[in-house]
């Protein structure tokens, strides 16, 4: 069962468990709109066991979702050690990505202008966004175009962003915010090649 969940995409398992919920609900409506039309009260006894199998159910559907999302939670992946650490700066409109931290203008516009960065296939990087000037959004897409994670790169602030990349190929970067009058010709780009 939960094998068979975690090949699943969350759009899908989110889809599945909305369906679940509209076919209870439209249940619970037709039948008591097939029981409005009696007039006698129904029995306590019955309601008592009703009310006991609503909860009973609720408690499991409860339980069920907590044992299904809880592993899940991307917290403990926090004490991870990322196998590589790049160094993004967002600048209009250009994103320099380098494997050293990028502070200077200089060394902004060697990461932005130079070849693109071969990062290794399967291996967890973990991205460290900042900003030279104003607020950019940084958005990895596949080669594909779908997007796969974003944050924002915000001056003063680093934010990090991890990601295991499998597929190798070239990832465009898109500005995900809009940052000025050249914002949507705003992207970088780097390699995820097998090591
Ligand atoms: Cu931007």
């Amino acid at each position: 069962m939960y094998a068979l969940l975690a090949e699943r995409s969350p759009q899908e398992i989110a889809l599945a468990a909305f369906l679940i919920v509209v076919s209870v609900a439209v249940w619970v409506f037709v039948s008591v709109l097939r029981s409005s039309g009696q007039s006698q009260l129904p029995h306590p006894a019955s309601v008592h066991k009703l009310r006991l199998w609503f909860a009973l159910s609720l408690a499991l559907l409860l339980a069920a979702s907590l044992a299904l999302t809880l592993p899940r939670m991307p917290y403990p992946a926090a004490n991870q050690v990322p196998d590589k650490v790049i160094f993004v700066a967002a600048k209009q409109f250009a994103f320099g990505l380098s494997e050293k931290p990028v502070v200077t203008e200089q060394e902004w516009e060697a990461a932005s202008q130079g070849p693109a960065l071969r990062l290794p296939a399967g291996a967890l990087i973990e991205f460290r966004i900042s900003s030279l000037d104003v607020n950019h959004g940084f958005g990895v897409y596949s080669p594909n175009g779908r997007l796969l994670a974003q944050t924002q790169a915000m001056p003063g602030y680093v934010n990090r962003l991890r990601v295991r990349l499998n597929e190798p190929g070239r990832y465009p970067v898109l500005c995900l915010e809009l940052c000025g009058m050249e914002h949507h010709s705003m992207r970088g780009v780097f390699d995820v090649s097998n090591p």
